[in-house]
């Protein structure tokens, strides 16, 4: 229903993205997609790119006085370090000669780019592989997030862990629990989590977690990390069993996972799940002030591949950045010698980011979702479309039950 490209180098002149298949009428603003890009950027332990770009995203087309109009959106964010770079990596004739790159990092695209692309440099490999994309991914998928509150669906995340320091925080447990208030909103979450340099709850523990990338900076080493992501006011409903591609936690798995240096994702409990017997597992069904619902949430919101009603809780993991100052082991693809890695300008840790543009990936594909279930031109008509379902949600189930 809705898809997204994005275009650009990290190095390059600057990040293109184009949205398409939203509806109409819905309110759309530099300054919206901004705040969004500005989060992403956050974190202790980014590099010192992050002090140079301050990510705008110009919108180019497809928003009239901050409507959009139906229209491909097309956006574009300014790569401000292109000013180091613009002979380097210019579109045109190379003007001068550079040394080329012939060491591969271990754990990054280098060497299987160089091999797959059929590169001299490996640079070529370097450049499109950068998460530097990712910031083109939350300005597209902003568009997603605004379309989403359009029906009071929230997104939000937070750290879980960093270099295996975890986070106390015991939210989490209670939203298995689903010992939540009825009115929860996951973009609460979020703006708490916002207010921490590493993105964790427990302002008690940021210390400790803020300590070992220190430790992991001092040694020129790297960290990864976990965090979870959580929507909010999703409707039973979205995505489907009755075929492999339809199933909405595929599409999770999916969106999630095409992030930079995400090696693994659950759903509700995930893993923990398989350790526990079926009756420590699932969710009992009961009724709650004469509605239809579940005692806990350790599906994680979703059962058969449909959205429950619940929130929608993942949790991903973050392998540590692959760009070390400390030296391990590589080949020089120029001699076929054994060498050290090469060292780089890179962050040290960006899991606080990591959770910024999952969030944007999950807004997607519930935005996909919506659109596939109730379509419309315009905002107003995928409005009414949902009102009319989420509203008769109950009282169909009673009739067709209902003994004769
Ligand atoms: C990245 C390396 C670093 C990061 C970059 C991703 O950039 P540079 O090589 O220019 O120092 O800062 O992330 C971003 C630029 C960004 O906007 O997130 C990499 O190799 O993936």
């Amino acid at each position: 229903m809705i898809r997204f490209l994005t275009a650009g180098e990290s190095h390059g002149k600057g990040l293109t993205a184009i949205v398409e298949g939203f509806p109409s009428n819905i309110t759309l603003t530099e300054e919206y997609i901004e705040n969004h890009l500005k989060r992403r950027q956050m974190g202790y332990g980014r590099g010192l790119r992050m002090k140079i770009e301050s990510d705008k995203a110009e919108i180019l087309s497809g928003v009239r006085f901050e409507k959009t109009l139906g229209s491909p959106i097309s956006m574009y964010i300014k790569n401000s370090d292109w000013e180091n770079w613009s002979d380097e990596m210019a579109t045109g004739k190379k003007k001068a000669d550079f040394e080329k790159i012939s060491i591969p990092r271990p754990g990054h695209a280098d060497l299987v780019g160089v091999q797959k692309y059929n590169f001299d440099d490996i640079r070529n490999s370097i450049e499109r592989s950068s998460a530097r994309e990712t910031a083109a991914r939350v300005a597209a998928c902003s568009v997603a997030r605004k379309f989403l509150e359009e029906f009071g669906i929230k997104v939000g995340s937070f750290v879980e862990s960093i270099g295996g320091v975890y986070d106390k925080e015991k939210f989490i447990d209670n939203l298995f629990l689903n010992n939540i208030d009825e009115n929860f909103n996951a973009w609460d979450l979020a703006v708490g989590a916002d207010r921490s340099e590493v993105r964790v709850l427990d302002g008690v523990h940021e210390n400790r977690i803020i300590n070992k990338i220190k430790l992991a900076k001092k040694n020129g080493d790297t960290l990864g990390g976990t965090f979870f992501v959580i929507a909010s006011g999703v409707p039973a409903g979205l995505g489907s069993f009755t075929h492999y591609d339809k199933k909405i936690s595929s599409d999770i798995a999916n969106s999630i996972m095409s992030i930079n240096a995400v090696k693994a994702v659950e759903i509700g409990t995930g893993f923990d799940s398989a350790n526990s017997f079926g009756s420590e597992s699932h969710d009992e069904i009961t009724i709650v002030n004469g509605k239809l619902g579940r005692r806990t949430n350790r599906a994680g919101g979703i059962e058969g591949g449909i959205t429950t009603g619940l929130p929608i809780i993942v949790r991903a993991a973050m392998k540590p950045i692959a760009t070390l100052m400390s030296p391990i082991e590589s080949v020089d693809l120029s001699t076929m010698n054994k060498i050290v890695s090469r060292r780089e300008r890179s962050d040290f840790v960006a899991v606080p980011a990591c959770a910024v543009i999952a969030e944007s990936m999950l807004a997607w594909v519930l935005a996909d979702h919506i659109l596939q279930k109730f379509g419309g031109d315009s905002i107003e008509e995928t409005k009414d479309n949902f009102n009319s379902y989420t509203s008769k949600l109950n009282s169909r189930l009673t009739k067709n039950f209902k003994k004769k």
